[in-house]
């Protein structure tokens, strides 16, 4: 090893079970993401976004001393067409895959509807009349099959739709709809936006950085206000609308004479079905007659996310914990659908008797023990895969583990419905009482700290930092994907951490009951943040739309082209959103200063990349003050409020509703 390797910072974590496993993974001889980070140097050209490589003439390293309108491609494309370009195929990477999961989950919803996919109900009707009425379909008189099959096919019809607008537009505040609508940015259709940003961007198309990233905005507006909020949605309406539950989030998650399961990656589907499998009787059985004392289910990234919220299935982390919980020599089958599934997993479990299970059709590994989903048969697919991972318990059984006794508990699935709820109850249910918090200054604003973990900075070491931080200074958090992980790891999200935030904040919660972190769930779920924020704009008293209102949106150890995309739709919403390690577009001075300036002039939001941790709260902290002084609202102040409000608290709000109870005459809270 070269000398300037030995004295690389070694990729490492502030969570203590992974730290533990990280000197047994070294001490063995074991490789994982991060002994790999640590041994492959990023290459430099790319990371910038300097490198192009969309032709054979190239690929073009566009660095000069002498700035970046000194050098061209072959072709002659100039460095910030090429870092454009970049960025939006990563636009165009990260929304087909949100959406494709979603297309997967309405296509799901179409067939339960039918009858076609048996093992599959319609939980949540109160949700699916919601979503119906959103898009003016029928509900009086009507099945819940019925209305959800004309939801699922009235919304599906946006992935191949070729004119017109996607269906969730008309959901966003007026103001924002006439914005997109004047500047060419509502998709006609997910699929269609997606193939034209492809083209755009191949060589000899769209070679205008502004028209480029303009696009790129567009399709991303095919994400957040499609394919996620779809996926979002019809995961409510197939296994109910997340409320708050108890769980813990660790490595400890595994028992050692059970038969231990790992879900992992993104959709809902086939691990609803796996938890319903693990609590059937002839499965426990079966695990059983293998010798182990029963099967334990665990979650890993957005999968984990989906059962934790609706069904407080443990958690065993996220995307850093993957090889993590195989080191734990405690897994006997790690099953995994799609999405941020490191390849690196079959390697670790070469090691151990895990057995990588994958499912998708879409996803396979070399190594891993394929066994594929089908919806029409779901539940007996699930008893498959239970039963291939007891068969192997055999072959771990008496070994020894290292499983961490380290157990945090959280509280998860707050969705915005839930949300509303908990500030208003059931017959009040209303953001007034957020809205009022923010303008008295008791909330000094709202940040979302999202996305994902990456090797090239201490795991979870932003996400927390800013958390604790942020909470300090009476900001709410809200939290989705791996930064909900990192928090849940750390025991942020119970109540109990309000002893941690500012007074403003804290008494707000005291009131309401609830953590100052809040964890929203998954990838997709990052729609619910703007539907919350909608709503909030929609309620008055914080502007007119989502640009107004003092948020920010922070993404401090991202990863994925996904993770980008959310950041785009984001900006195109209006929020200003902060993305911390390395800068896909440190090469052009010219595209920061679209994506900062340019997109603030144009939408109200803008994104940055701010490597220092210090630097992030600063301007977070920054952006949200300057928003309230634009709302003029008073100045906050640590300890002191403007117009005292009278915040209902629990007691308060169920004597109200047991009014209401009486005088309506139907099931009270
Ligand atoms: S799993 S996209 S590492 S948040 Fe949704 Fe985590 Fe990022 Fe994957």
């Amino acid at each position: 090893m070269s000398e300037d390797k030995k004295e690389k910072r070694k990729a490492s974590s502030i969570d203590p079970c992974a730290v533990d496993l990280l000197a047994y993974a070294e001490q063995c001889g074991i490789e994982t993401a991060f002994s790999r980070s640590d041994s492959v140097k990023a290459c430099p050209i790319g990371a910038e976004g300097a490198c192009c490589k969309i032709c054979s003439m190239g690929p073009c390293r566009l660095k000069s001393k002498e700035g970046e309108d000194a050098i061209k491609g072959v072709c002659g494309a100039g460095l910030p067409t090429v870092t454009a370009r970049n960025i939006a195929r990563m636009v165009a990477g990260g929304t087909a895959a949100h959406s494709d999961h979603a297309r997967d989950i309405a296509a799901t919803l179409l067939a339960a509807a039918t009858g076609e996919a048996k093992d599959f109900q319609i939980k949540d009707v109160d949700k699916l009349h919601r979503v119906a009425k959103k898009f003016g379909i029928e509900v009086a008189e009507r099945t819940k099959e019925e209305v959800a099959k004309d939801v699922a096919e009235y919304v599906l019809r946006d992935f191949g739709q070729q004119k017109g607008e996607i269906s969730y537009i008309k959901t966003a505040t007026k103001k924002r709809q006439e914005l997109w609508r004047s500047l060419n940015m509502v998709p006609r259709g997910v699929d269609r936006e997606i193939t034209e940003l492809m083209h755009r961007t191949t060589m000899g198309v769209d070679t205008d950085p502004e028209d480029i990233l303009d696009f790129a905005l567009k399709v991303s507006l095919a994400d957040g206000w499609s394919g996620s909020m779809i996926g979002t949605d019809f995961s409510d309406i197939l296994f109910g609308t997340p409320k708050p539950i108890r769980s813990e989030d660790t490595l400890g998650a595994f028992k050692k004479d059970h038969v231990n399961v790992v879900v992992h990656g993104h959709e809902p589907t086939l691990s609803e079905m796996i938890v319903v499998a693990s609590e059937d009787p002839e499965m426990i059985a079966y695990a059983k007659s293998k010798g182990a004392a029963g099967i334990n289910l665990a979650g890993m990234c957005c999968t984990s996310n989906e059962i934790l919220v609706r069904h407080g299935i443990k958690s065993a982390g996220g995307f850093l914990n993957q090889e993590l919980a195989i080191l734990t020599g405690a897994v006997d089958a790690m099953v995994v659908d799609l999405q941020c599934i490191m390849p690196g997993l079959a390697i670790a479990a070469e090691k151990f008797t895990t057995k990588i299970v994958t499912t998708s059709p879409k996803c396979r590994i070399p190594g891993a023990t394929h066994m594929e989903y089908d919806e029409h048969h779901a539940l007996d697919v699930a008893k498959n895969i239970l039963k291939y991972a007891a068969d192997n318990y055999p072959a771990r059984a008496g070994q020894d583990t290292r499983i961490p006794d380290v157990h945090k508990t959280m509280i998860a699935g707050f969705s915005h419905e839930y949300i509303e709820y908990m500030l208003g109850g059931r017959y009040r249910a209303s953001f007034r009482p957020l809205n009022d918090a923010i303008i008295s200054g008791r909330i000094r604003g709202l940040a979302g700290i999202v996305g994902c973990n990456n090797p090239r900075v201490d795991q979870d070491s932003l996400h927390d930092y800013l958390v604790r931080e942020l909470i300090a200074n009476d900001v709410l958090v809200v939290q989705t994907g791996c930064g909900a992980h990192a928090s849940g790891k750390a025991g942020l999200m119970t109540p109990e951490t309000m002893e941690l935030a500012g007074p403003g904040l804290r008494e707000v919660c005291e009131a309401i009951g609830m953590p100052p972190v809040l964890h929203m769930g998954s990838c997709v779920d990052n729609t619910r943040i703007l539907t919350v924020l909608t709503a909030v704009a929609n309620e008055g008293g914080l502007g007119e739309d989502i640009s107004d209102i003092p948020v920010v949106g922070i993404a401090p150890e991202w990863m994925s082209e996904k993770a980008i995309a959310i950041a785009f739709y984001a900006v195109a919403s209006g929020l200003y959103v902060i993305f911390g390690v390395e800068s896909p577009i440190a090469a052009s001075p010219t595209i920061q200063k679209m994506m900062s300036e340019g997109w603030e002039k144009k939408l109200g939001g803008k994104m940055e990349f701010i490597p220092s941790k210090e630097d992030i709260l600063a301007a977070t902290l920054a952006h949200i003050d300057k928003k309230r002084d634009d709302l003029k609202l008073r100045k906050y102040e640590k300890g002191k409020f403007g117009v005292e409000k009278v915040l209902l608290d629990m007691a308060a709000r169920r004597k109200l509703e047991a009014g209401a109870h009486a005088h309506q005459g139907v099931g009270g809270v």
